[in-house]
C-alpha cells in the first residue's frame, strides 16, 4: 500500500510537555515518525509519496474557523507577549464560567485547549497543517480507487475536537479525511479508533451524525486520559443516536480481551455498511508503551490488521499515538502487513 509522508512533521518539535508537574522532553517527538517511515522502507511496504496541497477548505469542513485562525497565529501572539517558554494554557472556562472567546492569548489558549500537556512551539502550525494534507492525500487515494493507504500523520489528531486542541493533537487528521470521503462519493464512513486513548475529538465532531460511525477501543476514562469522555453509555445524540460505540477497558487488558472488543466493534461497523473505513491507528496499546496500560504484543498487531481486512472495505490508516520505543515502527507496519495478508 502507498504511504503518504512528509518531513514537515519535524517542524513540530516542542521542547516541553507538562507531565507530573515537570516540563519534560515530550513523548510526542519527531523520532516517532522516523521509526515508522524507516520500517515502511525496510519491509518495502510500497511507494512512499509526498502529500498534495488541498488548501484550507477541507479542513474547515471539520474545524471551527476561529479555532484554526487561533492555531495559525498562536505562536506569534504568544511570542509578542515576551514570554520565554512555549505556549501553555493555564486558565480555562471551567464549570459555571462564561464561554466566550477572549482577546488575550492567555485567554484564547485556555478557551481552545482541552489539556495543558501540549505546548505550542514555533513550527507547530506548519507541521499540523502539513499533516492534515497527508491525511487528505490518503483520503484522495481511496477516492480514486485504492483499497488501502497509510497516512503517516504527525502530530496526531484524534483528541482535537471541532474547536479544541490538546493531548498532543491540533487538527483531527482522521476526521478531516473522513469528511473528505463523505464529500466525495462515500455515503457512509466508519472511523475505528484503536489508539490506547479515547478519540474524544473524533467523537465530538461526529456525535450528532448518522453518516459517520465512530468506534473507539481505549483505556477506561475513569483511569486514563482524556478522563472526561469515552464511557460506554455515550452512544450519540440526535440523528447520531446508535452511531457511537465506546469500548473502555481496564488496566492490564491483553490482546484476547482487546480483540473481543475489536470484533464486536467491527460487527457494529458492518451493520452500517460503510463505503470506506478510517482507522485511527495508535500503537500505544503496546505492552512497553511508557504512558499506557494495555498489554498488546508485537505479533498481535498483524492479527488485528487481518481482522480489519476481513471487512473488505477500502481502508485509510491514519497514524495517531505510540511512544518512545523503536517497536512503534514494527508494530505499526505489522498492522499494515497483517491487513495486506503478508
Ligand atoms: C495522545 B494520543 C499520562 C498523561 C497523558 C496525554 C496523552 C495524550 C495521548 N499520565 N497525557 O492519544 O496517543
Ligand atoms: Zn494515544
Amino acid at each position: 500500500m502507498i504511504t503518504v509522508y512528509t518531513e514537515k512533521h519535524k517542524l513540530r518539535d516542542s521542547k516541553t510537555e507538562l507531565f507530573g508537574g515537570e516540563l519534560i522532553h515530550p513523548h510526542e517527538r519527531p523520532s516517532r515518525a522516523e521509526y515508522i517511515i524507516d520500517r515502511v522502507r525496510e519491509v518495502n511496504l510500497g511507494e512512499v509519496r509526498a502529500p498534495e496541497d488541498f488548501g484550507m477548505e477541507p479542513i474547515l469542513r471539520t474545524h471551527d474557523a476561529g479555532f484554526v485562525g487561533f492555531l495559525e497565529t498562536a505562536w506569534d501572539d504568544w511570542a509578542a507577549e515576551g514570554y520565554k517558554g512555549e505556549a501553555i494554557a493555564t486558565c480555562w472556562p471551567a464549570r459555571r464560567m462564561v464561554h466566550r472567546v477572549p482577546n488575550h492569548v492567555d485567554g484564547k489558549l485556555g478557551y481552545y485547549a482541552m489539556a495543558a500537556e501540549t505546548s505550542i512551539s514555533p513550527g507547530t502550525w506548519e507541521a499540523a497543517l502539513a499533516t492534515a494534507q497527508v491525511a487528505l492525500t490518503g483520503a484522495e487515494l481511496l477516492r480514486s480507487g485504492a483499497g488501502a493507504a497509510f497516512a503517516l500523520c504527525r502530530p496526531p489528531g484524534h483528541h482535537a475536537a471541532f474547536d479544541m486542541f490538546g493531548g498532543y493533537c491540533f487538527m483531527n487528521n482522521a476526521s478531516i479525511a473522513a469528511q473528505y470521503l463523505r464529500d466525495h462519493n462515500a455515503a457512509r464512513v466508519a472511523i475505528v479508533d484503536v489508539d490506547f486513548h479515547h478519540g474524544n475529538g473524533t467523537q465530538d465532531i461526529f456525535y450528532e451524525r448518522d453518516d459517520v460511525v465512530f468506534v473507539s477501543l481505549h483505556g477506561h476514562p475513569a483511569d486514563a486520559f482524556p478522563h472526561f469522555l469515552g464511557y460506554a453509555d455515550e452512544t450519540g445524540t440526535g440523528n447520531g443516536i446508535g452511531h457511537n460505540y465506546n469500548y473502555p477497558m481496564k488496566p492490564g487488558t491483553a490482546f484476547a480481551e482487546w480483540r473481543r472488543a475489536l470484533l464486536d466493534g467491527l460487527a457494529k461497523v458492518q451493520t452500517h455498511s460503510p463505503d470506506a473505513i478510517v482507522v485511527s491507528l495508535g500503537v500505544d496499546t503496546f505492552e512497553n508503551d511508557p504512558i499506557s496500560f494495555f498489554k498488546l504484543k508485537t505479533d498481535d498487531y498483524r492479527t488485528f490488521g487481518a481482522d480489519i481486512a476481513r471487512l473488505g472495505v477500502p481502508t485509510l490508516f491514519v497514524m495517531e499515538g505510540g511512544y518512545d520505543v523503536s517497536e512503534i515502527g514494527i508494530n505499526t507496519v505489522n498492522v499494515l502487513q497483517g491487513f495486506e495478508g503478508d
